[in-house]
Parts: C-alpha cells; sequence; structure tokens
C-alpha cells in the first residue's frame, strides 16, 4: 500500500536499519515506521489516561465541563484504576512466562523431561538455599520437584505473602510490610487487581497506586525472578559469550530462520535441531550452505547469554529482518511480535510461524510447539523453512552488511565470579570501587523501543554519557541490543569511552563498562545485583541507599510500566523516557513522582531527552553518595571491616 515517504534518517540511527527501512520505503512496504506517522495525533483522553470503558455507561471522558463519569469516578479515580490495569498487563505478561517454565520444571523433576533436563544443577542447589529447600541426601530430581512446587505456591499463595520476597535485603521487606504492599501469590494479585479496578470497586487513587506497586513486586520478586532462576537451572546460568549482532548475521547463502518473542523452551531446541547433521544435509541438498538460527528482541537474548546464538535485531527491527527477503522462517510465541508481520511477509516469502497455544496471528501459520517431542517439533519448524529456501527471489534480497561484534552473559553469578574468582567470587572490589568514587553508582538502563521515537537514539546517548561519567551500566531487552548494534558491548570499544575511574576498574577485573545481564525477564537479575552490593557492605542497608537508579529510555510495553513499578517499590529511582499516560489527574502524576518517595525512598522521573536524563541520573547519584557520606574523593584504600561498618547508615 502506498503511504507517504518517511525520513528514514530520522526513525532509525544503525546503518543496517536506515538500509532496510530504504528499501522498505522503495518498494511501498508498510512498517511500524509509517504507521506511527499516520498515528502521530494521539487522543489527548487517551494520553491523559482519563477515557474509562470499564463499564458500558461508558465510554466516559473527562473533561474540564465534564469532570465527572456517569458514575461519579473523578480523573483521579479513572487515571489510577487504567494505570493499575497495565501494571496487570505487564505482571502477568512476565509471570505467565514463569509459570510455563514452572510446569517444564516439575515434568522434568518428574522424569518426563522429554528432551529437557536440569542442566545447570549448581543453579538449581543456588536456588535451593535462597528457598530453603533440604539438599542434604536428596537426588537433584527431588530438590528440583520440591523447588517447583514451592513456585507454584508462590502463583497461588492466598494468605502468605511471596517467600521469595526474603531473598530482598531485610529493611525492604520491613518496609513492604509496614505500607502493606508485600505481594501474596501472584494469581491472587493479578485477579484482586481486576476487581479492584471493576466498575464500582476501588475509588481511592492512593490505593489503586499502592495496588499498583505491590503487583509489580508480585512481579519482580516473583514471576520475574522465577522465570529466571528456573531458566537457568533447565538451560544454564549465562556467562560471557562473545557473538554478532544486526540485520547483517542473516546469511546470503544459508537457510535463514529467526526466533522473536520471549519464551526460551523451543528456541533452545531450536538451537540443539540446527546442529543435527541429517538438517544440516537437508539445507546442502536445497542449495544452502547451511542454516543461520538468529534471534529478535527477548528470545535472542535468552539464546545469545546462553548459546552465543547472533542477534538480528531488536523490536522495532522485527519487520525490517523480513524486509531484507532473506528470512525463510520467522518463529514468533509471546509478547512483542506486531500482528504486522504476516502482512509485510506477504511481499516476500517469509513464513511467519506462531508457535505458541496461547497466540495465533491472522495469516501466520500456526505449528502449535508439542512439548512432549520438543526435539522433532524444532526440526519440522527448520525443514519448512529448508523447503522455503528455494523460494527466496534473489531480486527481493538486500542484506545489510553491517554487524557489530558483541560480549553478553552477565548473570550475576558471572559478574560475581570475575570480579572476585572462583573461590573469592563477591561484590567486594565492585562496592570498593563504588566506595572510593571510581565508579559513580549503577544504573539499569532497560526496555524496548517505541516506534514514535527514533529507534535506539536516546538509550545509546544516554549510555555512552553515562559511562563516561564512570557509571557502570547494566543492560537488559531491547536497550541491550540497542548498545550491541553500536559496537559497545565489547570491553574494547567501550572501554574506549569510559571515564578513566570506571576504565581503571573494568580493565583490573576484566569486565566490561556495558553489561548485558539479559531478557527483559531477566531485569530481577538487576535486582539480584543491587542486592548483592547490599549485602556487600558499605553502602546502606536497603536498595534505596545505593547509588543507583533505573531508566526505561525508550519503553512502550505494559511490562515496562511493572518494571518501573518493581523498580521504584524495591527504592530504585526510575526515569521515564516518556511519561505514563497520567497526565489527566494530577494527583496520581504527583503521587508517582513524588510521594512515592515518602513510601519507598524512591520514584519515577520524567526526563524527555538523553542530555536532561543524564543530568538527573549524576544528581540523583550524587544525593546518595552524599548520603552516604562518599561524596569525596577517596584515596585508593583497601576498606576493612571496622571501615565498612562506619560507612553503614
Ligand atoms: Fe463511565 Fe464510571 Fe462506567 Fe467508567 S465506570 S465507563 S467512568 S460510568
Ligand atoms: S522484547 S518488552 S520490546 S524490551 Fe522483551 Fe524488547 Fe520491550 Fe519487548
Amino acid at each position: 500500500m502506498a503511504h507517504e515517504p518517511i525520513k528514514v534518517q530520522e526513525r532509525v540511527s544503525d546503518p543496517a536499519s536506515m538500509e532496510a527501512l530504504l528499501k522498505a520505503e522503495n518498494e511501498c512496504i508498510e512498517t511500524c515506521f509509517t504507521r506511527a506517522e499516520l498515528q502521530k495525533i494521539s487522543c489527548k483522553f487517551g494520553t491523559g489516561g482519563v477515557c474509562c470503558r470499564i463499564c458500558h455507561m461508558g465510554p466516559c471522558r473527562i473533561t474540564a465541563k465534564a469532570p465527572y463519569g456517569v458514575c461519579g469516578a473523578d480523573a483521579d479515580t479513572i487515571v489510577a484504576r487504567n494505570f493499575l490495569r497495565e501494571v496487570v498487563g505487564g505482571a502477568a505478561a512476565h509471570s505467565d512466562h514463569g509459570r510455563h517454565l514452572v510446569l517444564r520444571l516439575k515434568k522434568v523433576a518428574e522424569g518426563n523431561g522429554n528432551g529437557y533436563t536440569l542442566k545447570d544443577t549448581k543453579a538449581l542447589h543456588r536456588a535451593a538455599r535462597d528457598w530453603g529447600v533440604e539438599t542434604e541426601g536428596r537426588s537433584d530430581r527431588e530438590i528440583a520437584l520440591q523447588l517447583a512446587d514451592l513456585f507454584f505456591a508462590e502463583f497461588t499463595s492466598q494468605e502468605k505473602v511471596l517467600a521469595t520476597l526474603a531473598l530482598a535485603p531485610k529493611k525492604q521487606q520491613t518496609l513492604w510490610n509496614t505500607h502493606h504492599v508485600a505481594p501474596l501469590g501472584i494469581d491472587r494479585m493479578i485477579v484482586e487487581s481486576m476487581h479492584r479496578t471493576h466498575m464500582g470497586v476501588d475509588h481511592d487513587y492512593r490505593h489503586l497506586l499502592l495496588q499498583a506497586f505491590r503487583t509489580a513486586l508480585a512481579d519482580g520478586w516473583g514471576g520475574s525472578r522465577i522465570a529466571t532462576v528456573v531458566s537457568d537451572i533447565l538451560f544454564g546460568t549465562p556467562s560471557p559469550v562473545r557473538s554478532q549482532s544486526n540485520l547483517g548475521v542473516l546469511g546470503e547463502k544459508t537457510v535463514n530462520i529467526l526466533v522473536h518473542g520471549h519464551e526460551p523452551e523451543l528456541s533452545e531446541m531450536l538451537a540443539v535441531a540446527v546442529q543435527d547433521p541429517e538438517i544440516v544435509r537437508a539445507a546442502q541438498a536445497v542449495g544452502a550452505e547451511g542454516i543461520t538460527l538468529a534471534g529478535i528482541c527477548c528470545t535472542a537474548n535468552e539464546i545469545l547469554m546462553r548459546h552465543g546464538i547472533p542477534v538480528a535485531g531488536n523490536f522495532l527491527q522485527q519487520e525490517l529482518a523480513v524486509i531484507t527477503g532473506a528470512v525463510e522462517v520467522m518463529i514468533i510465541d509471546v509478547q512483542c511480535c506486531m500482528p504486522s508481520l504476516p502482512q509485510v511477509a506477504s511481499a516476500y516469502h517469509t513464513r511467519i510461524v506462531s508457535t505458541s497455544e496461547l497466540a495465533m496471528t491472522a495469516g501466520a501459520d500456526h505449528h502449535p510447539f508439542d512439548e512432549n517431542d520438543a526435539l522433532e517439533s524444532a526440526k519440522s519448524i527448520i525443514r519448512l523453512a529448508i523447503e522455503n529456501y528455494a523460494n527466496r527471489d534473489a531480486k527481493k534480497v538486500a542484506i545489510p552488511t553491517a554487524t557489530q561484534p558483541l560480549v553478553a552473559g552477565f548473570s550475576v553469578d558471572a559478574i560475581k565470579y570475575m570480579l572476585g574468582g572462583r573461590f573469592r567470587a563477591s561484590f567486594r572490589p565492585l562496592n570498593d570501587a563504588i566506595i572510593q568514587g571510581r565508579i559513580k553508582g549503577v544504573v539499569g538502563i532497560v526496555g524496548c523501543n517505541n516506534a514514535r521515537e527514533k529507534l535506539d537514539d536516546y538509550i545509546n546517548t544516554l549510555t555512552e554519557s553515562l559511562i563516561r561519567e564512570n557509571v557502570l551500566v547494566l543492560k537488559t531487552g531491547c536497550a541491550a541490543i540497542a548498545s550491541a548494534k553500536q559496537g559497545r558491548l565489547t570491553p574494547e570499544t567501550a572501554l574506549q569511552q569510559a571515564g578513566a575511574g570506571l576504565r581503571e576498574v573494568c580493565e583490573a577485573v576484566g569486565i566490561p563498562p556495558i553489561l548485558h545481564m539479559g531478557s527483559c525477564v531477566d531485569n530481577s537479575r538487576i535486582l539480584e545485583a543491587a542486592t548483592e552490593i547490599v549485602l556487600e557492605g558499605g553502602l546502606g542497608d536497603d536498595l534505596s541507599q545505593i547509588p543507583a537508579v533505573g531508566v526505561a529510555p525508550e519503553w512502550m510495553s505494559e511490562k515496562a510500566v511493572s518494571i518501573g513499578c518493581y523498580f521504584v517499590a524495591s527504592g530504585v529511582d526510575v526515569i521515564l523516557g516518556h511519561p505514563f499516560h497520567i497526565s489527566g489527574s494530577e494527583n496520581v502524576t504527583q503521587f508517582l513522582n513524588d510521594q512515592a518517595r515518602e513510601f519507598f525512598g524512591a520514584s519515577f522521573h520524567v526526563c524527555p531527552d538523553a542530555h536532561q536524563a543524564t543530568k538527573k541520573i549524576l544528581q540523583i547519584l550524587d544525593d546518595a553518595r552524599a548520603k552516604l557520606g562518599i561524596n569525596k574523593k577517596a584515596e585508593r584504600k583497601l576498606y576493612d571491616m571496622k571501615d565498612r561498618r562506619a560507612l553503614d547508615v
């Protein structure tokens, strides 16, 4: 369909995306970038959060002339209810992802793994220790079974708060109890939040917003944390691994298969299946040199971290990957897969294959993933791709050449090991570097891309300015892929940009200044790292005291809303690149951007550009350092226990 031309250089920043978007323009293919132009003028009731369609006396829209809905709900109630429902959506997505993994863990523990195993028994024993599961004299499968049941109870618990909360610093737990935001079972929190936002139930915006934080905590410390832990047990705890990124990873002469979405189960099997000699021979038999398996979005992050499989792109590149004309099959499952993919693919030979029983897309081929024969399921989809290779139209193929090398795989365990070595694995060297001022603080840059903004621009500008200011950057999700495409995820390139103090520390311990920690559920790894910093000592006794900030520069999904809320409720200030849809209520805006601090020691801040965000972040880090009494440039000094105790506030 013809559309108004767009200015490619204003929509994307990396050369591969520019090339592919230009191709789309020349071929008159609609993409999210052209659709964003058509959606340019946003509905002000939507952006303000003051449109209520919760009951059928509505929809009601709040204006100066009509300040109440038909039922009498005011802007505060409507905005807070809509906000809580967004958190519910995000928490549900992460947690359901976690639940599927626990179901798999249980099957493996019962001896019905069907190709899946307890791959990382060290991770299993670590989890057993963390959740108090007895290991003495028990087999790994017995331990895994008890752990799986315990995790199921985290979903269904009706009266007890999540056991997982005990992994947070003590003071954090006390705070959550005091403010009645310690969540019960994840499922209960989600159902209760939906109930409370039903017509005629909970109307006090403060009460609704505290429930938003509580539901989000059930995600961050519950569903997401469980998803990460179980993934590590089943598929291995990530450790540093080299690979390549961007659309140039697609092969000119290979059968190209892209995995896109979030759940790692099928992609893990695909990683195994593409190496099967019979499959490789089948690809060669159709004239290909082999098979290229690569990822998009967070599935990419999952298989990158564990297998070094290349990343073709992040969220806004999913359509661009198809537009290269060189993708035989794109496999989609859940979350962040655009419904436009079959439409884009119809201009090429690409087949879009959906695999999750939860998610079907009109125009996609549905091949439900058979968990009882996972390897064969993976192989049958690869065979589809091999068959489709003959349909590739050489005239439509243009694979951008740009690729960048990267290092990913920084689980908390890997960071600890790199900081302290096998026998003294600990965060001590990092804490000491923060205390001495060589590292100013730690910032998590997370989240999506957003078609209303220039792809990766804010994320990368901010990342660069922070490492220059001696801030260690932790990354997940599509924000991590943005750095990868810019070539900033190798120690060599990032160190050239880093400030002197950060560079010195990174060189001494052998870590890059930007650490790729995983997918969006792996934001729980950032909370885990922050907790390690607290437990290591010398930087306060809860997460709100350490010099740390979370940033979601180009966020778009409900999951990002939930992530932001669980960071703030955990005491970590969060910078947003653009505001929530709450501007229609001053009270709600003030509560989230200000009053939340009285409850949790942290709040949201909106900074529309990277320059403003850098200033705000440095100010937050400096304030935290001043409160800890470590704001003066200190001589390099090894801290003993007495020193550390003296620094405790
Ligand atoms: Fe309108 Fe109230 Fe119904 Fe919302 S719940 S649509 S404000 S009548
Ligand atoms: S995939 S949620 S666009 S990070 Fe996790 Fe990327 Fe955001 Fe989806």
